[in-house]
């Protein structure tokens, strides 16, 4: 007998991976849990049977979902990653030995659990005296909190259900004051292949509130269509300008998709979307690189 998994991008596409079994199946306050072995991708992490990880491809979102503000930062010091309960992040913040404090703020504690049991080569950074996790919701927590982080990575899953909050300006406006007078702000936005709108609307509503706003690509081959956006607001940094360089170069030895060159072309997009983004009538592209 052949298991095959299928997650459905729209009524008319999926990706299809054959499945060895099912380890584990849940259904949480949240969401519904599952995680499945596969023959090429290793373990899957399902939420509300959409794929957040695999073993085989999760180092790319990790990895450019942290590197890339963190080398963008003059000195950070502090971070808090909302989402992120599988600790991948958290992996890679641990790559930095400059970061004093990582706070990880995740709304369904069921997920932590399961990643350490089952994930533990992406969970294994969420045991150290560094990190402190909070199981709470991200919107709520983030209201407290004034100018105490240097970064703040939103980990998050789709802007569908219970998500959507933290696309918002509002989340957006309080992520904005949580942040120290030189803080950066990441968050994943989706593909911008499958949807440009729900990415121009993330983009958007981030440089409504911040000087400084651009957007970078990854290859992500599980998530739909492969190809995947990430957008960074900061309050005054230059995220490719200011990039470390001497510190990004020497992470990279330690990487497996990031580099001090990835980090640059990956800020370049292509003109279907680039051609979205326009300031003071300049192109985005030779507004970023002038
Ligand atoms: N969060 C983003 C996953 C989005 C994938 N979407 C999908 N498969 N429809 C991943 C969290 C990893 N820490």
């Amino acid at each position: 007998m052949e298991l095959w998994f299928t997650e459905k991008h729209s009524p008319n596409i999926g990706l299809t991976l054959k499945i060895k079994r099912c380890i584990f199946h849940k259904k949480t306050s949240c969401q519904q849990l599952d995680i499945l072995e596969s023959l090429d991708y290793g373990k899957i992490l399902l939420l509300d049977g959409l794929v957040m990880i695999t073993e085989r491809d999760e180092f790319v979102y990790h990895e450019m979902i942290t590197h890339v503000p963190i080398t963008a930062h003059p000195d950070p010091k502090s971070i808090l990653i909302i989402g992120g309960g599988d600790g991948g992040t958290v992996r890679e913040c641990l790559k930095h030995a400059g970061l004093e404090r990582i706070d990880l703020v995740e709304i369904d504690g069921e997920v932590i659990d399961a990643c350490k049991k089952f994930f533990p080569e992406v969970s294994q950074g969420l045991n150290d005296p560094k990190v402190k996790i909070r199981v709470e919701d991200g919107i709520k927590f983030i209201k407290g909190q004034h100018k105490n982080y240097d970064i703040i990575i939103i980990d998050s899953t789709d802007p569908i259900g219970p998500a959507v909050g933290l696309f918002e300006k509002t989340f957006y406006q309080d992520v904005f004051n949580a942040l120290n007078t030189d803080g950066i702000v990441v968050t994943q936005s989706g593909s911008p292949f499958q949807s440009t709108e729900t990415w121009l609307n993330i983009f958007k509503n981030l440089s409504s509130i911040f000087p400084k706003t651009s957007s970078y690509l990854a290859f992500i081959p599980t998530y739909p269509s492969g190809l995947w956006s990430f957008v960074l607001a900061s309050k005054t940094a230059h995220p490719i300008k200011d990039m470390r360089y001497d510190y990004a170069r020497q992470l990279g030895a330690r990487t497996k998709y990031y580099n001090h060159a990835i980090h640059k072309s990956a800020f370049s997009l292509p003109n279907f979307l680039s051609t979205q983004l326009t300031s003071n009538g300049q192109t985005y592209i030779d507004h970023l690189h002038e």
